[in-house]
């Protein structure tokens, strides 16, 4: 499908420094040494309603390490999908009495406003599942011909039996695994499977349901395979970062792995796994289902987007932290501030100041150390001290760049 129009990028002089990422799957911060192109999976929406700011704050962390690598020389691939059919959008089209196709294509596009408007980097690949069944149907088929399926039903399941690195991504006990699973969309108890932690892989047509073909009958894709399709098709397996928030890392990327390393034989499908906090409202994750949310198309109805961006950035990407009014106030003071100093004749040499926000988004996206380098450069400038009539165009280039905020 279509993606998003990219917005500009400023060059900085010299060079970026190597990305430093907390790997879920190596349990620490490690260096990300991709390729000259680097390749980059992130977990796109499921669009039954608008973009929140717990979505905004994930995509943004990915937007990052998009941007790190660039400034450090890579060409960045970097694919998305969205899940165009699933069980939550087919509800919630059934709820108010849209065609889910419509109701997927209008969140969808807000969606992409939204990142727009974000200034967030369009992936070179954005694809909706309904788009790529019979790829999906592919590659179940593939997993069934190494033995790793089997039916209840005309359901096809994915075999945990199968897949020997499982666990390798999440490190969780299979108690945790369990209470996650059932949370988190899984069947644990149905009846006919060989594991409760067995995963639907192929849904069978239901009555009032789409469906598209396939050698196993008419139904569509269960969630995690369809990223995995996705992913091998785009990226190819071993690809540098899979991407998402932090309650995707069971079971959707534990699983999600599997499956890639049982089609190719290939250990490791994502060489690193890298997950965002959750962002909270009245004390709870910000969720669809729960209802307590802060829409970012609501928020720039009367807040500078690129307030909206520096919100987010003042959190570290990997916390889990509360939204409270106060913080586009805050947000929009520290925009005015960076905005009114980048715009002074001449201020302190800003080198330093670039070398600084290198560092501190190298080391695992520091953001709050990265704003707090700008912040100390845009106070001396405020404050009359340097004479550089370059400095403001190379603070303007560093926050454009590195942090995605035009000021
Ligand atoms: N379509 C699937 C991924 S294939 C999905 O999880 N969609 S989603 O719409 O529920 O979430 C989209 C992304 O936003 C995921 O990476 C998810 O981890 C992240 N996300 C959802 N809620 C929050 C939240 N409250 N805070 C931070 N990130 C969140
Ligand atoms: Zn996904």
């Amino acid at each position: 499908m279509r993606s998003w129009s990219a917005p500009n990028i400023s060059p900085l002089p010299g060079a970026g420094l190597p990305l430093r990422l907390y790997d879920t799957s190596a349990r620490g911060i490690r260096e990300t040494s991709p390729a000259p192109e680097a390749r980059m999976y992130v977990c796109g929406i499921t669009p039954y309603d608008a973009t929140h700011l717990g979505h905004a704050n994930t995509y943004l962390a990915f937007d990052l390490v998009n941007r790190v690598w660039r400034d450090a020389g890579h060409r960045v691939h970097f694919t998305q999908n969205a899940t165009d059919v699933d069980d939550p959008l087919l509800e919630r089209a059934e709820q108010t009495g849209i065609d889910w196709r419509d109701l997927a294509e209008r969140e969808i596009e807000l969606f992409r406003t939204d990142m727009e408007a974000l200034r967030v980097l369009p992936p070179d690949e954005y694809v909706g599942v309904t788009e790529v069944v019979a790829q999906v149907a592919e590659l179940i088929g593939r997993l069934k011909d190494k033995g790793a399926t089997y039916e209840i039903g005309r359901d096809v399941y994915f075999s945990v039996a199968a897949a020997p690195k499982f666990g390798a991504v999440s490190g969780y006990s299979e108690e945790q695994m369990l209470e996650l699973f059932a949370e988190r969309g899984g069947d644990p108890a149905r009846e006919g499977k060989r594991h409760p932690l067995d995963w639907l892989l192929w849904r069978a047509e239901r009555p009032g349901e789409p469906s598209w073909p396939s050698d196993f009958g008419p139904g569509r894709p269960g969630w995690h395979v369809e990223c995995t399709a996705i992913a091998l098709s785009c990226l190819g397996s071993g690809f540098d970062v899979s991407g998402g928030g932090s309650d995707l890392i069971f079971p959707h990327h534990e699983m999600g792995a599997s499956e890639g390393h049982v089609a190719t034989g290939e250990w490791p499908f994502a060489k690193a796994y890298v997950h965002a906090g959750m962002v909270a409202l009245d004390g709870e994750k910000m969720s669809k289902s729960r209802g307590n949310l802060v829409f970012v198309s609501r928020l720039r109805a009367e807040h500078d987007p690129m307030a909206i961006r520096l919100a987010l950035l003042a959190h570290h990407y990997r916390a889990d932290w509360e939204w409270t009014a106060g913080q586009i106030g805050s947000a929009s003071e520290r925009l005015a501030r960076w905005r009114s100093a980048a715009g002074l004749p001449a201020g302190p040499d800003a080198l330093p100041v670039l070398q600084q926000v290198r560092e501190r988004m190298a080391d695992d996206l520091d953001t709050p150390g990265a704003l707090a380098a700008v912040d100390a450069w845009a106070a001396r400038a405020a404050g009359g001290e340097g004479t550089d009539p370059g400095a403001p165009a190379l603070v303007r280039a560093i926050a454009d760049t590195l942090l995605g905020v035009a000021l």
